[in-house]
């Protein structure tokens, strides 16, 4: 390691006196004049991370969701995942290093990890549109190089097709072409197959009125416009040109507070969807003829592509040949559950939040479809299942068989397998509403989501709430988790849960009950509980 050179560049990335970040859900994420030292550092676990596994790692400097005056960053590992949890701890401790202490800090990861400083490393850097991301991409670069790492800098582009980059990088293209280019063609050629094998396709014609959360999805749909062809129609609201990024518009948003987006115009009955700042969330929905508001979030998305799935496989009589599961989260509305598990019959299971867990429970089947209720999900196919599919396109004599087993592969094509990525699920979702006719209506009458509330509380340190259960129950602050207890008696079909968020500084109150009203006011009593006994800030919530 060239020690002086890494005591120059940390001088000029230093860190904050006192400032102490954790590696949160996905990653560090932080008001962006906080991240210039962590970014770089950063850089330098990326360059020891890809010595580590003789592969090329990712970095997106990005903070999704959050307002557009935070930033952050996500480590994508060799196929694509999320970094392996493994590692989280070195990335706290780097980002957290006193300057004199960095060089140390670094052997010891190299010991710990079983890193040869001398192998190559490669790194795939991307960024969302916020206005500190390209300074604080730079300062990823001076972290990569100063461990003699290469790098290729792709700009602007949604997190999702950065993860796509890495994989294709390390399947030395099996998984698709490492360009932006490459990505647009393998979605739009496998969309364009499977709308050939819908029924109506002689008067096929899509519109969509997508809301990109004037985060970079807008730029990356209109690039990918020309593949499609006249038919398909997007209309592309909250560009970015008028408002900021996330602000009033997104999919936490349009989730969080169950009602559209400002800056797109919603007729009754008209399909519509929003992204969140970085693409790789999104959800439905649309206005009913007497004005109501009907959101169509993960769990309706999981649902419907769960139904597709299980009918193709079913088709191809490889349903008991296949596994299939759905991987939820503790904010899964208990409704979607019920009709998953009771209705269709597929086994759902329950992970703690974060994409992370989802993706790495999902793997254990041969069709696992993950997806959290914020709308950031997809689907894995085991290789196995992949391989059985594509055999059978090419061999299988009987017609309607291979005609099935066609279109589950165009949708292993269209998912992007790495991770939840809102363009990519748009289009399953778009195909499979063409190929089974279904309007937005038809797809939300699957079933009625129970009434449900999210909340947020500030408290002085969120870190006093330790949860277990995949975070269905608290274990401390003392005697919280009785109060929520009591409080769910009080309501039927009531739950509800809290958990500190890995994202943002607050604590998150989930509610769900037999009507909004008590949705509404469970959650209110269970804010009030989690700020008297964890530590609330400033004034007590207000109904
Ligand atoms: C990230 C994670 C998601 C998670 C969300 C909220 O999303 O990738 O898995 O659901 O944060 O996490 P928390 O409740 O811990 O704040 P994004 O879209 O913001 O990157």
């Amino acid at each position: 390691m060239d020690s002086e050179a890494l005591r120059k560049f940390s001088a000029l990335h230093p860190r904050p006196a006192g400032l102490t970040l954790h590696y949160g859900t996905a990653g560090f994420r932080s008001a962006a004049q906080h991240l210039d030292h962590v970014v770089f550092r950063m850089g330098l676990l990326a360059a020891l991370r890809s010595k580590a596994v003789t592969a090329t790692i990712g970095i997106m400097v990005t903070a999704s969701h959050n307002p557009e005056e935070d930033n952050g960053v996500k480590l994508v590992d060799p196929l694509g995942e999320m970094l392996h949890p493994s590692w989280e701890e070195y990335a706290t401790q780097l980002a957290n290093a006193e300057e004199q202490e960095l060089e140390k800090v670094v052997t010891e990861i190299c010991q710990k990890a079983a890193v040869n400083l001398h192998k190559d490393a490669s790194v795939f850097i991307g960024r969302d549109t916020r206005p500190s991301s390209k300074k604080l991409s730079q300062s990823v670069i001076d972290g990569i190089q100063v461990l003699g790492g290469q790098y290729h800098d792709y700009g602007l582009v949604t997190t999702p097709q950065l993860h796509y980059m890495v994989c294709c990088q390390n399947t030395q293209g099996q998984y698709g072409k490492a360009t932006l280019e490459g990505y647009y063609e393998k979605l739009s050629k496998a969309f364009m197959e499977l709308i050939k094998q819908s029924h109506c396709s002689g008067e096929f014609q899509r519109h969509l009125k997508i809301d990109c959360a004037n985060g970079i999805g807008a730029l990356k749909l209109s690039e990918m416009k020309p593949y499609f062809p006249q038919e398909v129609v997007f209309h592309i609201y909250n560009d970015g040109t008028k408002e900021k990024l996330n602000h009033l518009c997104g999919a936490d948003f349009v989730k969080v507070h169950q009602k559209p987006p400002g800056g797109l115009d919603m007729k009754p009955n008209e399909r519509c969807c929003s992204f969140d700042g970085d693409a790789d969330r999104i959800v439905y929905y649309y206005k009913d003829t007497a004005g109501h508001f009907h959101l169509i979030d993960g769990d309706k998305i999981a649902t419907l592509i769960s139904i597709f799935l299980k009918e193709l496989l079913a088709k191809v009589t490889l349903t008991y040949e296949m596994n299939m599961a759905v991987v939820q989260t503790a904010y899964a509305n208990g409704n979607s559950t019920r009709y998953l598990q009771e209705t269709l019959k597929v086994p759902v299971h329950c992970v703690k939040t974060g994409v992370k867990h989802l993706h790495h429970k999902a793997q254990e089947f041969d069709v696992g479809v993950y997806f959290e209720a914020n709308g950031h999900g997809t689907v894995l196919f085991s290789k196995a299942a992949e391989t059985k599919i594509r055999q059978l396109v090419k061999e299988e004599k009987d017609n309607e068989k291979r005609e099935a087993a066609k279109m589950l592969e165009n949708m292993i094509d269209l998912i992007n397998q790495t991770v939840g990525d809102a363009v990519s699920d748009m289009l399953v979702i778009e195909a499979i509403l063409a190929l089974k006719g279904l309007s937005v209506q038809h797809w939300d009458a699957l079933y009625a989501d129970l009434p449900n509330r999210l909340l947020k509380v500030q408290v002085a340190d969120r870190r006093v709430i330790d949860t277990t259960d995949a975070e269905r129950r608290a274990l401390t602050p003392p005697g919280l988790q009785e109060k929520i207890d009591a409080l769910v008696q009080k309501y039927r079909l009531a739950r509800a849960f809290v958990r500190p968020s890995g994202t943002e500084d607050v604590v998150r109150i989930y509610a769900e009950a037999d009507t909004q009203e008590n949705a509404d006011a469970l959650a209110h009593e269970v804010s009030l509980a989690v700020f008297h006994l964890a530590g609330g800030k400033g004034a007590p919530p207000q109904p």
